[in-house]
């Protein structure tokens, strides 16, 4: 029940996308063609059927992604340590709801429904990002997802805005806009902490770099020879930029981030190399990888219980919506 696989349908057994008459030659064609001029796709242009179940597994994951990743967050705002911290919290754990919305709404426009991603979600078959199956142990983990999680998030969703999907495009482009604020909360909080905090908070912050630091680089998928889906997304324009670099630019980014903050990322290997104009870093343990999407990290099964939880008891919300929903619809029946 707990693994993350993903398999809303079953896949047709014969060669994806195999145009078959003139006309379907000739719709691949076309499809082909925009792709390659750099353009856009809309939902109601044709797109081959593989191109559009690539879509629906990678929106629908995000989608999941953003609203299981409200939940480590929440755990914290009965005892974030100010006002003011609390209201930062609250306003971006919201987003990340909205977020799940823009996404579920443009998965929905290739013709899946909203209640069959979810239950996929529910039941435990399809997969979210496998940074919040780790828990968020001190306050100062509150401040590295910010910095860090967020921080890799934004790396990852910029290069979406030119997804060739044009409603999951223009979804991109709001949420990196909300994301640059989360990162910077995050990074102000810690800030905070290592300024004016004492030993204690200090070693708090170095605490939560140490345990988030290797799990923050997975979330960018597996090494390019490794990835199943990159090649083929790549051509269709959906991922502009691979894995591994997408890995680097963060390590790249971030390793400054540290200095700057006073804080040690905990890999021995990591530093600037002249020669590639890049910081190497050392290797990742990807069998922990595997095996956290695979459903054995520490909060999976956490996780997953307490969202079929919120669903459940947000059970009368829904069917007080469509009470409502049903009532305004017959609002003109009865004035007539
Ligand atoms: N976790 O062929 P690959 C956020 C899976 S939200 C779990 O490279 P692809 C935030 C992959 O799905 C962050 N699974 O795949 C929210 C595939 O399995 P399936 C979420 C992963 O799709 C709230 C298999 O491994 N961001 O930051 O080409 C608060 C092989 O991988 C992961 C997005 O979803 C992972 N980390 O590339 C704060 C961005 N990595 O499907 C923050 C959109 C790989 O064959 N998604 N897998 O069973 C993407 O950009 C791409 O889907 C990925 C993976 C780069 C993640």
């Amino acid at each position: 029940m707990y693994t993350q696989a993903m398999d809303i349908e079953p896949q047709s057994s014969e060669a994806p996308d195999a145009p078959r008459t003139a006309n379907a030659q000739q719709l691949l064609a076309r499809f082909n063609a925009r792709i390659d001029d750099g353009g856009f796709i809309e939902a109601k242009d044709w797109m081959p059927e593989h191109y559009r179940k690539t879509l629906v597994r990678q929106i629908s994951q995000h989608a999941h992604s953003e609203i299981v990743g409200m939940l480590p967050e929440g755990n914290w705002v009965t005892r974030a340590p100010t006002l003011k911290r609390k209201a930062i919290l609250l306003a971006k754990i919201q987003d990340e709801g909205g977020h799940g919305l823009y996404l579920y709404a443009a998965a929905e426009t290739l013709g899946v429904s909203r209640d069959a991603l979810l239950e996929a979600l529910h039941s435990g078959r399809a997969k979210y990002s496998s940074i919040f199956n780790y828990p968020t142990l001190n306050w100062a983990d509150i401040g590295v997802v910010g910095w860090l999680v967020d921080g890799a998030a934004i790396m990852n969703q910029v290069p979406l805005c030119r997804c060739s999907y044009a409603p999951y495009a223009r979804a991109m482009i709001r949420i990196c806009r909300e994301e640059s604020f989360h990162q910077r909360q995050g990074y102000d909080a810690l800030l905070t902490m290592m300024r004016e905090g004492t030993d204690a908070q200090r070693a708090m912050v170095q605490d939560a770099v140490n345990r988030w630091w290797w799990p923050c680089l997975m979330m960018f998928g597996p090494p390019d020879a490794d990835s199943t889906h990159s090649e083929q997304s790549m051509r269709w324009g959906i991922k502009r930029i691979s894995n591994d670099d997408l890995r680097q630019k963060f390590v790249d980014a971030t390793a400054a981030q540290a200095n700057v903050l006073g804080v040690t990322m905990p890999d021995p290997d990591l530093r600037w190399n002249e020669a590639r104009g890049h910081f190497d870093f050392g290797p990742i343990d990807w069998d922990e990888f595997w095996r956290v999407i695979g459903g054995d990290g520490p909060c999976n099964r956490e996780r997953l219980s307490t969202r079929v939880q919120a669903w459940e008891d947000g059970a009368w919300v829904r069917d007080a919506a469509l009470a409502h929903a049903r009532k305004q619809a017959e609002m003109p029946q009865r004035a007539a």
